[in-house]
């Protein structure tokens, strides 16, 4: 197989995600270091604007959002699975919901504690004001404390609720989904705050299923690359055959020139050439000079499409 290449950076708790996942299926997987701001000139060629962390590279195929890129890996890497037979709806579901509703309150509980300029460098918090169409203050953050504080927990017991029986993880025996959506942010609190720092502190049943997950995502083997050594291995493959389902409802016609862009965060509107449609995904030929011809691929939840004028380069 084409090696996985995840273009991320160390504090990205989204991409630790996906690195968890990486780790559970012992892969073999190359890492581009991304600056966590804008500009990022190495990764654009690729996604075609999309900015967000992590993006997954295969060859000529780049995946957004960790809701696709851990789809991508289950069915290129089936063992361990991450989806318990019988019930794949109910793991996405619950990893969508994590992903959606704990992310921001506990991001929330970061930032209104620590030294932003001092972590996260200067230029942070004007572009995660950009990036969340939301004013990043940090007096309005640290007077939000008590309230995201607040969520975290209410939203997270009820994970520690589904741990109460004694399973080791939050579908049974084995780490699936939602387990690595739940990791993102209760790592990001323990990395960034403290291990066992409020809320987390109330959620010891959590804290134990951290350690687990941490000891059982040791696997896989990760290996540093050149951006632009990822380009290049772009430029020389070929996109996965792709197609487009005739009878889609959205009435999307391969060929079309489409724009995909986010609903939250991020908001930048990719623009292709769509060949790629199925229930869960889209995908979107793009041209650029560095990469030679790619497809850039996007979970439909959360991701609008529309037509757009121009080419797509
Ligand atoms: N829904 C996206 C969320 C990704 C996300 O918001 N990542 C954060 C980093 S944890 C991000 O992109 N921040 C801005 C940036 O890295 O430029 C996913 O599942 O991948």
């Amino acid at each position: 197989m084409t090696d996985i290449i995840l273009h991320h950076y160390a504090v990205s708790p989204f991409a630790e995600k996906a690195r968890i996942a990486l780790g559970l299926k012992r892969a073999a997987w190359q890492s581009v270091d991304i600056p966590s701001i804008m500009p990022k000139p190495d990764l654009m060629p690729l996604t075609g604007g999309y900015r967000k962390t992590p993006v997954m590279q295969i060859g000529a195929d780049a995946y957004c959002d960790t809701q696709l890129i851990m789809m991508e890996l289950e069915r290129r890497l089936p063992t361990p699975s991450f989806l318990p037979k019988g019930r794949e709806g109910e793991a996405r579901a619950l990893a969508l919901w994590i992903d959606r509703s704990i992310f921001g309150p506990a991001v929330g509980v970061v930032m209104s504690q620590v030294p932003v300029d001092e972590r996260f460098g200067p230029a942070f918090k004007k572009d995660r004001s950009e990036f969340s169409g939301r004013n990043f203050d940090p007096e309005r953050l640290r007077a939000a404390l008590p309230i995201v504080r607040d969520q975290t927990y209410a939203l997270m017991s009820l994970a520690e609720t589904m741990l109460v029986d004694g399973r080791p993880f939050l579908l049974g025996d084995a780490a699936s989904l939602p387990d690595c959506a739940l990791y993102n942010p209760v790592w990001f609190i323990q990395q960034q705050v403290g291990p066992t720092a409020s809320p987390l502190d109330r959620l010891p049943r959590i804290v134990a299923w951290a350690e687990r997950m941490t000891a059982a995502g040791k696997g896989g083997t990760r290996r540093e690359l050149a951006a632009s050594d990822a380009l290049a291995i772009a430029k020389a493959a070929k996109p996965e055959p792709t197609s487009v389902a005739a009878d889609d409802p959205s009435g999307l016609k391969a060929g079309q020139i489409l724009s995909v862009t986010p609903d939250d965060t991020g908001r930048v509107p990719v623009t292709g050439s769509l060949v790629g449609l199925t229930a869960d995904r889209i995908s979107l030929a793009r041209h650029d000079e560095r990469v030679g011809d790619v497809v850039v691929h996007f979970p439909r939840a959360g991701f609008f499409a529309a037509p757009a004028q121009g080419a797509a380069d």
